[in-house]
């Protein structure tokens, strides 16, 4: 499979490098950034590909939950603010196919790759958004913790996806606001609002903190990818930032973050916290969450429904290659 082929080239030792790969990793040792015409080892080019092409798929994806509730977000502020945070993930999805583009591979291919199940997406967009609070939840914890993550990607060794993360990541920030201004409406309400808020961070509690990945002990890919600077943090590193960060958040709103293992450790300085299910994770990325089927689904129709507007621009840039070519 795709994945296994890029893991498999992973991890070299220095002495068994060839003087090509030794040059690059002076590279990235030394901080410069790669850029798409530079030489580079397959090894890393699968790697961004493969990143790339899950981050930009997640951000499609993402558009599904909260799409579902622009027609019923509560005033015409919320609708218009929804509206514009889901079309800036559409942009998100863009900016970043356009960056795996400049490693060698089209977004058809990845697109292609995705609805054939051959690529992977986050975890956390096979979890239904069943009321509004949900889509404060969404806000406030999948997008503190996508710039959690995404922030140090800003200064990831390869250019383009460097570049494109920084735009993101100012966009990001407000996603994050929005979630947790309605958090706050919901928190300050009535007892039945604070009971939804409180009932959509219970569930998307455990789901936000799998966004980061496995535990470093079984993240296959961190110790090459941070060698190489495409990761600038372990997947635990980042969830640790992320409930340390969250959790004064949660106490501002009321609410109760559902894990009754949650401690500040003095000695670490910062909080002790109960790891997620993660045999929850793998049945997730497997296809067995609550809404793989239906996630895929939607991507699948989109894309045929989508074939005659793609034969039409097909058409319209043929015939303008032809009038150039009759000039
Ligand atoms: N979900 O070796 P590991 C957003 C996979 S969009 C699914 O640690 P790596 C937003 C991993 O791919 C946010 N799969 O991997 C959008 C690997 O499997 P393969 C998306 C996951 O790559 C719209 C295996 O587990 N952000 O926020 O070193 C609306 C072993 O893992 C997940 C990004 O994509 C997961 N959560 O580290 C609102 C950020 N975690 O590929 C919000 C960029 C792990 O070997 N990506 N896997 O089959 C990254 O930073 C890294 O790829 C990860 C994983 C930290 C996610």
């Amino acid at each position: 499979m795709y994945a296994q082929m890029v893991t498999s080239e992973g991890g070299k030792a220095r002495d068994e490098m060839t003087p090509e790969e030794r040059a690059f990793q002076d590279r990235i040792d030394r901080g410069e950034r790669i850029e798409p015409k530079d030489w580079m080892p397959e090894g890393y080019r699968k790697t961004l590909i493969r990143q790339i092409g899950q981050h930009a798929h997640s951000e499609v994806v993402g558009q599904l939950p909260e799409g579902n509730w622009i027609t019923r977000a509560p005033t015409l502020e919320r609708k218009q603010i929804l509206l514009a945070k889901v079309q800036d993930e559409a942009g998100h999805g863009l900016y970043l196919y356009s960056a795996a583009e400049t490693l060698g591979v089209s977004r058809d291919e990845l697109t292609g790759m995705l609805l054939a199940g051959k690529m992977k997406y986050s975890s956390i967009f096979n979890y239904p958004t069943l009321t509004w609070a949900d889509i404060g939840a969404v806000g406030w914890l999948v997008d503190g913790a996508a710039i959690m993550n995404q922030v140090p990607l800003q200064r990831t060794s390869y250019g383009p996806y460097a570049r494109a993360m920084v735009r993101i990541c100012k966009e990001e920030s407000f996603h994050q606001r929005q979630g947790y201004s309605i958090m706050m409406t919901m928190a300050r309400g009535t007892p039945d609002q604070k009971a939804m808020a409180q009932d959509a961070l219970n569930r998307f509690w455990y789901p936000s903190l799998m966004m980061f990945g496995p535990s470093d002990a079984d993240s296959v890919h961190s110790a090459q990818s941070m060698a190489w600077k495409i990761k600038i943090n372990t997947n635990d590193e980042l969830r640790q930032k992320f409930v340390d960060q969250t959790v004064p958040q949660a106490r501002f709103l009321g609410l109760e973050i559902p894990d009754p293992g949650l401690a500040w450790n003095e000695e670490k300085g910062g909080h002790d916290f109960s790891q997620p299910d993660w045999s929850e994770f793998y049945e997730v990325l497997k296809g067995n969450g609550p809404c793989n089927a239906e996630r895929m689904e939607a991507r699948i129709e989109a894309w045929e429904d989508g074939a005659w507007v793609r034969e039409g621009l097909m058409a319209h840039a043929e015939k303008r290659a032809a009038a150039h070519a009759a000039e």
